[in-house]
């Protein structure tokens, strides 16, 4: 006899955002300005000891006059002489026995913000510290992050129409369990809504925004139209994705049955490197929710606007991080919408149909740290061990609720631009 198992999607509720002309959209401030450093200035500072008369001497020998200085660093802010570069001056004070240090006056550039219109909906990145991330790493194409879902509406492809925010998006070859085909499309909404939060097509002037822009995806489809699927198909997304160059796999559905074949599964992926993010569940109770309690996953709790965790997320022991997951029937940040997470997709029925849409769930939180994670592979060159993965996320996350680790919010809320060194760190020469 077969035994299937169903699964269910870990989204809440959901509601349809309004129509795009409804949305009042703000200005948006974006540094225009390409200049790595103030052009004919430099930033010179004497050592202790030149008095101020021999520094002046020197700076008239030299051409240059101060427009500024500082008493408490000891620097003074020089205008270099006509026909001088910056690089030229630079080397001319370093090469000086009386200066301690010469520099550009560099000019730092506000963070990243994207130009997607709809951005300024999605509280759920800023949360997270998307902006000052983005400053950091967009993700790298050979980071494969694996949606192991309903499909992604990646290709247009019979009924299916590739959604027009993922046009820029990368993506490499996936499979389709539920129909063995090779064209993974999305059949149900709720893979092309998990997929913008992880790499939307972002700065493209469209709709919205997602964390890991750069990275690539890898579409695969194990749950049928109506959110279900047997831990059978699922076993065989995981292997696919772990036999196919996948660093990061995303599930965000769940069961509250443990598998042998479902934990071996995952064990084969963490074995090979992959970063395993789950979903925690959206029961409301303390009840493990499979794969997200194996030991090998990440499981991600949710939290809405206000940071604290939402009435429908799983929560227990096996919990290790929190995202933002939202909630529906609140207005916190008072933008006129509800808060929930914020991505385009299809309305579930006609495929090529697109619109923006506020879900919340786990299913919505998990993506934001799946997509963290891909930041972090990126930043470190493409590789990088799970173990170290989950150390970087566990160990920058912002504390929440009970001081340390706690059963709601893991060890805190998933923080994107945190400064993270190598695993181990460095020995010093
Ligand atoms: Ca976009
Ligand atoms: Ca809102
Ligand atoms: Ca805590």
């Amino acid at each position: 006899m077969r035994v299937t198992v169903t699964l269910v999607l870990l989204l809440a509720l959901f509601s349809l955002a309004p129509a795009a002309e409804d949305f009042h959209i703000g200005k948006l401030c974006v540094s225009s300005s390409t200049d790595t450093y103030a052009p004919g200035e430099v930033i010179v500072k004497f050592k202790d000891g030149v008095s101020k008369q021999q520094a002046s001497t020197a700076l008239a020998d030299l051409g240059t006059s101060v427009i500024s200085t500082n008493a408490q660093i000891g620097i003074q802010v020089l205008n270099i002489p006509a026909g001088k570069t910056v690089e030229e001056m630079v080397a001319t004070f370093s090469a000086r026995a009386d200066v301690e240090y010469a520099e550009p006056n560099y000019i730092a550039h506000e963070f990243m913000t994207p130009n997607d219109p709809y951005y300024v909906y999605q509280w759920h990145l800023p949360l997270i510290n998307m902006p000052a991330a983005w400053d950091q790493s967009t993700g790298i194409p050979g980071v494969v992050v694996a949606v192991i879902d309903c499909g992604v509406a990646y290709e247009t492809y019979g009924a299916f129409t590739q959604a027009p925010d993922l046009a820029g998006t990368h993506f490499v070859a996936g499979y389709d369990y539920v129909n063995n085909d090779s064209h993974p499309d999305d059949d149900c909404a709720h893979g092309t809504h998990v997929t913008g939060t992880i790499a939307q097509t972002t700065n493209n002037s469209l709709g919205v925004a997602g964390v890991a822009f750069n990275c690539s995806i890898m579409p695969i489809k194990v749950l049928d139209a109506s959110g279900n699927g047997t831990y059978a198909n699922i076993v065989s997304g995981i292997t696919f994705a772990a036999d196919n160059g996948a660093k990061v796999i995303n599930m965000s559905f769940g069961g509250a049955s443990g598998s042998t074949a479902l934990q071996n599964a995952v064990i084969y992926a963490y074995n090979k490197g992959v970063t395993i993010v789950c979903a925690a569940g959206n029961a409301g109770t303390s009840a493990a929710q499979y794969p997200a309690a194996y030991t090998q996953c990440i499981s991600v709790s949710a939290v809405r606007y206000d940071k604290t965790y939402t009435d429908y997320t799983s929560y227990g022991s096996t919990i290790d991080i929190c995202a933002p997951g939202g909630d529906v029937n609140v207005d916190q940040n008072g933008d006129g919408y509800v808060d929930g997470v914020l991505q385009q997709t299809h309305d579930g029925t006609n495929y090529g149909t697109f619109g923006y849409y506020f879900y919340s769930g786990t299913s919505m939180a998990c993506p934001h740290v799946a997509g963290v994670a891909a930041l972090l592979i990126s930043k470190n060159g493409g590789t990088m061990t799970p173990a170290a993965v989950r150390a970087a996320l566990q160990n920058t996350a912002t504390d929440l609720g009970a001081t340390g680790w706690d059963q709601y919010y893991g060890y805190g809320l998933v923080n994107a631009s945190a400064r993270w060194h190598r695993f181990p760190p460095p020995i010093r020469q």
